[in-house]
């Protein structure tokens, strides 16, 4: 089910993000930043464990995680949270949380590109990429 996400991924749209920022307290400067960063999005395995890398100007981020098993992450604006990621029904779920705070980070194939939904509260942001032909 995961093996849908594997290869490189380009973002290409970008809505409400600043926004999503803002509410997780990132800020100005970093936020004018993050809405430059046009990251490509890069998902490969070892047997099951999933490496999803994130590679812009800005900043560069790997994450190793097991499907189900809670890990220790460090975003990008350097939050410091238990995260999980699960996948069911195509969908790739990844619940953050920090500080009595949590965010949902969903990832999902629509007429092949990849839609990432970050939920907040209220704040939703959608953003989507395209896969990279190699
Ligand atoms: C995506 C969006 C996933 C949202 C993940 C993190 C956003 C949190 C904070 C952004 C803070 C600073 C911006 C830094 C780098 C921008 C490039 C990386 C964005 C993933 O997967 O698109």
């Amino acid at each position: 089910m995961v093996d849908q996400f594997m290869g490189t991924w380009k973002l290409c749209d970008s809505q409400g993000f600043d926004e999503y920022m803002q509410c997780l307290g990132v800020g100005f400067a970093t936020r004018k930043a993050g809405a430059m960063a046009k990251p490509n999005l890069i998902f490969s395995s070892n047997g099951d464990e999933i490496c999803m890398k994130t590679e812009s100007t800005l900043k560069n981020t790997e994450l190793k995680f097991r499907l189900g098993e809670e890990f220790d992450e460090t975003t990008p604006d350097n939050r410091k949270t238990k995260t999980i990621i699960t996948c069911d029904d195509g969908v790739l779920t990844q619940v953050q949380k920090w500080d009595g705070k949590e965010t949902i980070i969903k990832r999902e194939l629509r007429n092949g590109q990849m839609v990432v939904t970050c939920t907040m509260g209220d704040v939703k942001c959608v953003r989507m990429y395209e896969k990279v032909k190699m």
